[in-house]
């Protein structure tokens, strides 16, 4: 068969083959297509090889109806990969839409929130409903804000090498141990009248039964004229109330820190003997939470606040310790190591 009469079959053929593709409408035939003619053994390639078997005379004629068919060919193969693309849209609008709505089975891994998360989120409500605003802060800061603001003093062993993760080639950057630097942040960018709570990740050189590198703190603190020790008293017993019961008692022991003055530690009644004395609470039927007192004037003054106007409380304490015991956990590291038959124990949704 002479070349030209082979192009025309050749045409037709494809022709056909093309309006195949068409109809079954998937991407892949069209890249078969492509591969039936100009692949390596396609048809069109075999013609082109032939043509070096046709006499001088007759190769201008056939080359260019060869070229022709092959302009044609190459086109008509770029307009379906065109089409196939909207092909391929219009299968995954055509699949079975997914329903959102159905229910978990009971054999999925649905997921849920940490222990922390949950009591956090909790604590979080409830001073959110105390009208207090929840702010945040670096984890890695200087000396300043962790340390100096809250009138520790240079020597204050708190601040040893052996208590505080410095950070390596720096003199004055640290993790923060205590979520205070929050505060004080947040004296600097805010003016009173101020009702703040800080909750986050703080970090100590100590590990043991009862001590892990990192744990979470909340603290807060309220700053007007006028704040005194019974609002301190008032809100340390609702917030103790909102998260342990309303029926247990709450109660504030002189202490000392050196950020505040007077300090206070605060305790829940225990809520496993409701105050009778038991393993829990080691027979003193109280629950230590945290610190708390009324702010230091040589906080107000390192941030530049006017201590003879303005006066008010802050307070303290760990999260990870009231998950303990709101979930009766027996050990405070396995909040911490990630372990799946643990942590599944919670549930996905808190408050
Ligand atoms: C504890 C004790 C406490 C504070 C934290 C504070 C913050 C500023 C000024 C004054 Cl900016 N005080 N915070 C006060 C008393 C105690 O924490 O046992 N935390 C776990």
């Amino acid at each position: 068969m002479s070349i030209l009469n082979q192009c025309e079959s050749i045409k037709v053929d494809f022709t056909n083959d093309q309006k195949k593709v068409e109809q079954a409408a998937v991407s892949s035939a069209v890249e078969q297509l492509r591969l039936n003619y100009l692949g390596r053994k396609g048809k069109l390639t075999a013609l082109m090889d032939e043509l070096r078997n046709v006499s001088k005379e007759e190769r201008p004629v056939a080359g260019k109806a060869v070229n022709v068919l092959r302009q044609f060919i190459e086109g008509e193969i770029q307009n379906l990969v065109t089409q196939a693309k909207s092909w391929e849209l219009k299968a995954i609008l055509d699949r079975a839409p997914i329903d959102v709505t159905l229910p978990v089975s009971d054999a999925a891994h649905s997921g849920s929130l940490h222990p922390v998360t949950l009591v956090r989120h909790q604590l979080n409500k409830v001073f959110k409903q105390l009208g207090f605003t929840i702010y945040d802060g670096p984890e890695i800061d200087t000396d300043f804000f962790n340390f100096s603001a809250l009138n520790i003093p240079d020597h204050h062993p708190a601040r040893d090498m052996q208590d505080t993760f410095y950070v390596e080639g720096s003199d004055n950057l640290l993790l923060r141990t205590q979520t205070s630097n929050i505060q004080i942040h947040a004296m600097l960018n805010e003016k009173p009248p101020l009702r703040i709570i800080a909750p986050g990740r703080v970090f100590r050189c100590d590990s043991d039964m009862t001590h892990t590198p990192m744990f979470h703190q909340i603290e807060g603190f309220v700053v007007d004229e006028g704040i005194t020790f019974a609002h301190l008293k008032g809100t340390i017993d609702a917030f103790l109330k909102a998260i342990f019961g309303s029926t247990l008692a709450t109660r504030l022991r002189p202490s000392f820190f050196p950020f505040v003055e007077p300090g206070a530690e605060f305790d829940v009644q225990c809520g496993m003997c409701k105050g009778q004395g038991c393993r829990t609470c080691k027979n003193t039927g109280w629950i230590e939470i945290g610190g708390c007192g009324m702010i230091h004037p040589n906080v107000f003054e390192a941030v530049g606040y006017d201590s003879s106007l303005y006066s008010g409380f802050a307070f303290g304490f760990g999260i990870d310790r009231i998950a303990m015991n709101r979930f009766a956990l027996p050990d405070l590291r396995q909040l911490f190591e990630g372990d799946y038959k643990f942590l599944g124990n919670f549930p996905i949704f808190s408050h």
